[in-house]
């Protein structure tokens, strides 16, 4: 079995015995109780869950295995001439705890690129779409197409022995780890660029390699690439895209199952479409006000009508963060450092400068600052992909590090179906002796 495999396996036993001697001694120690609120109102603030790679902080933003966002890019090993980290770093932290060498990484990307064919019908089954289906329906059908390949679901049709799921996760998610960008640069290359597509790169590690298929072989818009898919892979365990992944997951469905869940809850606007949606509200306001650089007062004025018509400021606000998101933090510096001039990236940061004091005004919003995607559309604007429905892809293939991460986890540490308890009203109703 490969050293990566083995490594990760000998830190989900040490965990594994370390969660069970806890139980026996505080297994029922209350942590928490839950009030009639939360159970109506998406249950925000209730712990519930329990996800290994990474931790919300409201303040701090996500650390992963304790390091924020500034510390990985300071310490993740980076490609040769780069200077943000690269991914496959980051999903090795995850798995095994520890930042990885430069070898380390060298070795995980290898492997990557060794599993990275995709089998012709996967692409068949894109083409049959039309070809104006949104770009995430398209990637996910791809995705499910692939679930033909997944070494979990056959083992599992065969009966092999719950000691070995681990194993059978841990393949499947580096098979599909390594076929996404493949699949995600062809939804690209067919829906907008006449199905030209191009031929991955073996020699690329996996982002740049990924931007190369996508059709840019800029060496700054490879750097993005990397910190793209790091600052998006994961975001502890509550989120739409991780919750739904493990909630499938728990059904003992394989990875590929579990994931394409995951991204269809990616798919809508209050999660990782509010990226496309983002840059989409910026143009129709550019066009509106008929201007490249709206002024702090337009934009003030624009704003309020947006919330007028009883819509949400996109990318501004969260369900956990209090505090400016530090992926929006990061992709500001990049911004700053490769296109400080750039009208659009300016229009972001006056964005930034107008937004949240008229969002603490309406006095209901818990957090006025903004997330990850009120910034990275411009970002890919700059280096000339404007086409905004996609940008939902790219998260998803990033978030795919760390979803299926977390998969690896729940398979090797045991964890159960999961199944909450629900109630009507009526039944709530009679709780509180109303009826
Ligand atoms: N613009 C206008 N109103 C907002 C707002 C925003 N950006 N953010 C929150 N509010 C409103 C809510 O709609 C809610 O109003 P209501 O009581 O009339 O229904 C009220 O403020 C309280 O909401 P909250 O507790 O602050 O937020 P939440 O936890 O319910 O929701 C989120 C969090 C992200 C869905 C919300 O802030 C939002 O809709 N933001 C815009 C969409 C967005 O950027 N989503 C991306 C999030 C990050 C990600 O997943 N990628």
């Amino acid at each position: 079995m490969e050293q990566f495999k083995l490594k990760f396996k000998e830190q989900a036993d040490k965990l594994g015995g370390e969660i069970k001697i806890m139980l026996q001694e505080h297994g029922n120690t209350v942590i928490g109780e839950t009030t009639l609120a939360q159970i109506y109102q998406g249950m925000r603030g209730m712990t519930a869950l329990v996800t290994e790679t990474s931790l919300l902080d409201a303040q701090d933003g996500i650390r992963f295995k304790r390091r924020t966002i500034p510390e990985l890019r300071a310490q993740l090993p980076k490609a040769k001439g780069g200077n943000e980290p690269l991914p496959e770093a980051l999903f090795y932290l995850m798995l095994i705890g520890e930042i990885p060498t430069d070898k380390d990484v060298e070795n995980l990307s290898a492997m990557l690129q060794r599993r990275s064919h995709v089998p012709a019908y996967v692409f068949d089954a894109m083409e049959a779409l039309p070809e104006e289906t949104h770009p995430m329906t398209q990637f996910v059908v791809g995705v499910m197409a692939l679930q033909n390949e997944s070494v979990f679901a056959k083992r599992y049709a065969d009966g092999f022995n719950k000691k070995d799921y681990w194993e059978a996760t841990l393949e499947d998610t580096l098979n599909l780890i390594a076929r996404l960008p493949h699949i995600a640069a062809f939804v690209y290359r067919r829906k907008y660029k006449g199905s030209k597509i191009v031929q991955p790169d073996g020699m690329l590690d996996w982002a740049a390699n990924f931007a190369h298929m996508l059709g840019y072989d800029n060496e700054e818009f490879k750097e993005l690439m990397r910190l793209y898919m790091v600052i998006h892979s994961d975001h502890e365990g509550g989120n739409v895209s991780a919750h739904a992944t493990h909630l499938v997951g728990s059904a003992l469905s394989d990875p590929y199952l579990s994931y394409a869940a995951g991204m269809n809850g990616l798919a809508g606007p209050l999660h990782g479409l509010a990226n496309q949606e983002v840059i989409k509200w910026i143009f129709e306001m550019q066009k509106e006000l008929k201007t490249d650089a709206p002024t702090s007062e337009q934009i003030a004025e624009y704003v309020k009508k947006t919330l007028s018509e009883g819509k949400v400021v996109p990318g501004y606000g969260h369900a956990v963060l209090r505090q400016t998101d530090p992926r929006f933090t990061a992709q500001m510096e990049f911004g700053k450092k490769h296109m400080p001039n750039d009208p659009l990236v300016n229009t972001v940061w006056r964005i930034y400068e107008t937004v949240p004091p008229i969002l603490q005004g309406l006095g209901k919003v818990k957090n006025p600052w903004p997330n990850v995607d009120a910034h990275s559309g411009a970002l890919l604007v700059h280096y000339g992909m404007k086409e905004y429905e996609y940008y939902t892809v790219l998260f998803a293939v990033s978030r795919s590090l760390g979803v299926l991460s977390s998969l690896c986890w729940d398979r090797a540490l045991g964890m159960p179906l999961e199944r909450p308890k629900s109630v009507t009203t009526a039944a709530v109703k009679r709780w509180l002796n109303k009826e």
